[in-house]
């Protein structure tokens, strides 16, 4: 029963046995970029498993899959129509027990994306509810009347003030029986309402059907939105309104007064009494360390870990994920600092840089031009190396950049192109402008094939891919990298085999150093008499860094230059973009 170990490493000295995801990396495999086997254009779980052996050769533990459950693919299988069977895009269900058995074998552990705060509207459950104001599953979706006094269906007649994550109006009017739906993202994807408990037994009764069938575990998409914060007579609050009309909606959505007796009756009916071995990891935008903590402490049995956004908001502006502006080094290091040590006593983190959601990390607090290896590797380094279980997104371990799309019609992203029509209407930004917000923040960007091979389309399909290559693939690709032991894909190897061989790394104490240098990222870590010291340098120019006298004699394990960094006399002259750790023993 994994509450039984989850208890132990609650108490974390060096004799506790513990829970064996603190010692694991997980890979992130977006289906639908990975690598298609038919020629079609789009990946599929076949195409996962001509690739299993180059997994296992990184050396992950287990794999995410993104959503490859039957879908109209409205965005791109967040949208779910049937979530007992695959995508005939994707494959069927004796496909996937393929690739378990496959994985297995291999000590590969697979999880599955689950995506439950909404459906796709094309799910028998939304098209009986949507077919009459006293059908039995009327109430297992939010339908609400127009605002009293409006006329339905018009501009701000929406029962709620709420916008949608992909812009525009969060309720979507429905002729039918003449009531509105809510859709915190696109009209094809109602929200569940978990406040009904037949909702709740049918989503419980297909996860357990799935473990059943050996996975070993899910990622829980915006799990944190289930409760919304409806009043005791039913009805939902309006928002501060941002721009004309409509708010966003996170507000009344975020931390519902439910969220947490819903999260342990998941692991009461689900979890409880199963084998040992699998994982619950929770997608929680705009979670705090406060909720982080009550998320993941073992004791309250609701989830492992859980995915903070704040590290990845930090070089947002005023106007959301697509206004980027320049990330100040020292908001990472507090942000960041102050999840390790919010969930130093209780609780853990899910370490990630990169997903399908998010640009990539070195075209984003690297430098992809001339030190994209340097800054990819530093960045890797700094970031395994914080108290955690690190998340690799595919193509992270070859130091993929950004898509550098030049024109709309290579988006494919509806969050993208819903973003690009809106701006449009209302005028505010000219085409130049809104292709250069596109390039810096869309989804896209992480979502071009999986760069395997120098070949017209990187390996990834004989076909013509349904999202344009990177042209970088030419010399950004797994073959060249694999065959390259100075390459980023092999420092992510090593890193991966540390977290597994030192304890260090797994358990220990995370303190960090020199908050206020605007250019170095440096903390230690310590367990018993072993220390271990981290730095990064987040720049382009070489940067003396004041260690003290306790690190002239210390042994690098692990780096991203070829030869040792200049020390002595208590300083360590980093070089552009250095990463390394550096151990001492015994520290008393
Ligand atoms: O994302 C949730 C979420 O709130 C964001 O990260 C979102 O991707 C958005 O782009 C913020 O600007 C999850 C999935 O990871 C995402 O792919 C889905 O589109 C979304 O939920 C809806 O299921
Ligand atoms: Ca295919």
């Amino acid at each position: 029963m994994i509450s039984d170990s989850a208890e132990q490493s609650h108490v974390d000295t060096p004799e506790a046995s513990d829970v064996w995801w603190k010692s694991a990396v997980v890979y992130q495999v977006y289906p639908r970029s990975f690598q298609d086997s038919n020629g079609d254009g789009i990946g599929d779980v076949r195409g996962i498993l001509q690739r299993v052996d180059y997994l296992a050769e990184l050396g992950v533990d287990v794999v995410w899959l993104s959503p490859i459950y039957r879908s109209p693919q409205d965005d791109n299988g967040y949208d779910i129509s049937d979530y007992q069977d695959i995508d005939p895009t994707f494959g069927t269900l004796e496909d996937v027990d393929e690739l378990i058995e496959a994985l297995h074998e291999r000590g590969i552990k697979l999880v599955m994306d689950l995506v439950v705060n909404h459906t796709s509207d094309e799910h028998p459950w939304f098209a009986e509810s949507r077919s009459s104001v006293d059908n039995p599953k009327r109430d297992w979706y939010w339908w609400r009347p127009a605002r009293e006094g409006m006329e339905p269906g018009t501009p701000g007649a929406e029962p709620t003030n709420w916008g949608s994550v992909f812009s525009g109006p969060a309720w979507e009017y429905d002729e039918t029986t003449g009531e509105y739906y809510l859709h915190l993202f696109s009209r094809k994807q109602p929200d569940l309402n978990w406040e009904n408990p037949e909702v709740r037994q049918a989503v419980y009764a297909m996860m357990r059907w799935w473990l059943d069938r050996r996975i070993d575990g899910f990622r829980m998409d915006v799990i944190n939105l289930i409760s919304k914060h409806v009043r005791p007579d039913g009805s939902l609050p309006d928002v501060p309104a941002e721009d004309g009309l409509y708010g966003s909606a996170f507000a009344a959505t975020v931390n519902g007064p439910r969220l947490h007796e819903f999260l342990q009756e998941i692991h009461r009916e689900v979890y409880e009494g199963r084998r040992d071995g699998l994982l619950l990891v929770g997608e929680t935008p705009g979670a705090t360390v406060e909720d982080g903590k009550l998320l993941t402490d073992p004791a309250r049995h609701e989830l492992d870990m859980v995915f903070t956004f704040e590290h990845v908001s930090l070089d947002h502006g005023p106007a959301g994920r697509f206004d980027v502006v320049p990330l100040d080094l020292r908001d990472l290091k507090a942000t960041l600092g102050r999840w390790q040590t919010g969930l130093e006593q209780a609780g853990w983190n899910a370490l990630y840089w990169n997903n399908h959601d998010q640009p990539r990390v070195v075209s984003r607090y690297g430098d992809d031009g001339a030190y994209r290896r340097e800054s990819a590797m530093m960045l890797a380094i700094v970031l395994h190396l914080h108290r955690g279980t690190p998340y690799v997104y595919q193509g992270e371990e070859l130091g993929m950049t950004n898509a550098y799309f030049t024109s709309l019609d290579e988006y494919r992203d509806i969050e993208s192109l819903r973003f690009a029509a809106s701006e449009r209407q209302r005028g505010q930004l000219n085409d130049e402008e809104l292709l250069s917000w596109l390039a810096a923040g869309s989804r896209d960007n992480a979502r071009t094939p999986m760069q395997w091979d120098a070949t017209p389309q990187a390996g990834f399909t004989t076909g013509q891919p349904w999202i344009d290559v990177n042209p970088h693939h030419d010399t950004i690709n797994a073959a060249a990298e694999v065959a390259d032991p100075d390459s980023v894909f092999h420092l992510y190897r090593r890193l991966i085999a540390l977290r597994h061989e030192d304890p260090v790394v797994q358990r220990g104490d995370f303190h960090l150093l020199l908050p206020d240098d605007p250019h170095i990222y440096a903390f230690t870590r310590t367990w018993g008499d072993e220390q271990l010291l981290v730095l990064g340098n987040f720049s382009g120019t070489e940067q003396t860094v004041p260690v003290g006298p306790d690190w002239d004699q210390a042994a690098l394990v692990i780096g991203n230059y070829p030869a040792s960094p200049a020390t002595g006399g208590g300083q360590i002259v980093l070089r552009a973009w250095e990463g390394l750790v550096l151990r001492r023993a015994p520290i008393r």
